[in-house]
């Protein structure tokens, strides 16, 4: 999971992840041995510098490592090293956590300086939506999730019975994160997070969960070798981050040890405890396909929770069979992800549960969709408009400035469609009599460069 953007970003968001996921295959190195069990060995009592003594000797620095090659890395960890170790951390828990750090080229190599400018920022399209559910929702997967529950039945019912997940979401959830377990990364943890760190632009994320990782060693969690990660950080088969691991995952087998990378139990258990603390409702919908009736006013598309009972009396029926029902969950907004000529959702409070994954909000739908796939169901009912082209960065940013010079306060010019850019056209699309959806396209462009006479 990558806990990236906190925009509520309505486009595909995390692609990447899954191509970088494999692009990043160096194997973990063999590490030292674990230092098993918790924080408080023996006292050490002024005991001669032996490998392997943890004693608490506050005086006696962790370093000095040997150098990784990398001038910038190696003076990040000396540093570090001895903030962790002032902080309380384990002498040799830090070391093991950190002598085997080396510069990846994911973070630290050539392609960083294009990174870091900001150039691929500016050339970024963004990704359609039905692009990202067409990558991600993919009849694979969907067959591949059926057959893990038919084969995973008797788990599936203690996980159900324990946290109040439902199983097809717990299915759906694993196939996203790592194709139900066939796809948990081969990064070492550590050196990942180190190498975001040195980085720079995440530096104080990727600190706080390497103390974390540190922490899941000294209370013997896991071991030192099991950090197997993805290329941001995350964990085993449910993809969890080590401050995430530290606070959410369960040991479902009762071994005493949190194996979310083989242990199918452990790692389904952890993301349905993860859920359920976010504040899963069961028995809930994520979300509900509807059609809006003909002449449907848009501007209630605008991300606020109304009573189902509003949205009744304001038309909307559901997409599929006709009673607008959603198991007792009494709030949803109303979500037009592709304008509106492409399927139309109500989302209810397990859609933002499934956010705590990963802030995009393709990714929760890509979650809902496959939850309803592993089941048999094909959805949306409706199809996507895959004919529109998405507007670049530049091309939002020229609709802004245009609604703006017509008056239509579209907020900052900043190339991102957000609520104040969406009423701004549909107030523009309004005056001119179209449907006001307020969905940003190339032919939406075309008419508010033209009237703005730019
Ligand atoms: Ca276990």
């Amino acid at each position: 999971m990558s806990h990236v953007s906190s925009n509520r970003l309505r486009w595909g968001l995390a692609a990447a992840v899954t191509a970088l996921l494999t692009a990043c295959a160096a194997g973990p190195e063999p590490q030292t041995p674990p230092p098993a069990g918790p924080t408080s060995p023996p006292p050490a009592s002024g005991a001669p510098e032996t490998p392997g003594d943890s004693g608490p000797a506050p005086a006696r620095p962790v370093g000095p490592f040997e150098s990784s090659g990398h001038a910038r890395m190696d003076a990040w960890r000396a540093d570090f090293a001895s903030r962790a170790q002032a902080q309380g951390r384990d002498r040799e828990v830090i070391r093991s956590v950190l002598e085997g750090i080396s510069p990846l080229e994911t973070f630290l190599g050539s392609a960083f300086t294009a990174q870091s400018s900001g150039i691929e920022d500016q050339a970024e399209f963004a990704k359609p939506i039905w692009e990202y559910l067409s990558s991600t929702v993919t009849s694979t997967r969907k067959r591949i999730g059926a057959d893990k529950l038919a084969a995973n039945t008797a788990l599936f019912d203690r996980l159900e019975a324990e946290y109040g997940v439902e199983r097809e979401v717990l299915a759906a959830i694993w196939g996203m994160e790592t194709s139900y377990g066939g796809f948990i990364g081969s990064n070492d943890a550590a050196n990942t997070l180190a190498n975001m760190a040195v980085e720079g632009r995440r530096r104080r994320f990727a600190e706080g969960e390497l103390i974390a990782l540190m922490k899941i060693l000294e209370q013997g969690l896991a071991e030192r070798g099991d950090l197997v990660s993805g290329w941001a950080g995350a964990m085993g088969q449910t993809q969890f981050m080590p401050s995430t691991f530290l606070a959410h995952a369960e040991d479902f087998t009762g071994d005493g040890k949190i194996d979310v990378w083989n242990s199918r139990a452990d790692a389904l258990a952890s993301a349905a405890n993860y859920l359920a603390v976010s504040g899963y409702q069961p028995g809930e919908p994520w979300g509900v396909e509807v059609i809006l009736p003909e002449g449907f006013d848009y501007s209630h598309a605008d991300g606020k929770d109304r009573r189902l009972a509003t949205w009744r009396s304001l038309g909307l029926a559901a997409a599929r069979g006709d009673q607008l029902d959603a198991g007792g969950a009494e709030f949803a907004e109303l979500w037009v992800p592709a304008g509106h000529r492409g399927p139309k959702f109500l989302l209810f409070k397990n859609f933002d549960v499934f956010k705590t994954y990963n802030r995009a909000d393709s990714y929760a739908l890509a979650v809902g969709l496959l939850s309803q796939g592993v089941q048999g169901r094909d959805s949306p009912v409706a199809d996507w408009p895959s004919d529109i082209r998405p507007l670049s960065v530049a091309q939002v940013k020229r609709l802004q400035a245009g609604l703006n010079d017509l008056g239509y306060g579209a907020g900052p010019v900043d190339g991102i469609p957000g609520r104040m850019t969406k009423s701004a056209l549909r107030r523009f699309q309004t005056d001119r009599g179209l449907i006001a959806d307020g969905f940003p396209t190339a032919s939406m462009l075309s008419l508010v460069l033209e009237a703005a006479g730019s």
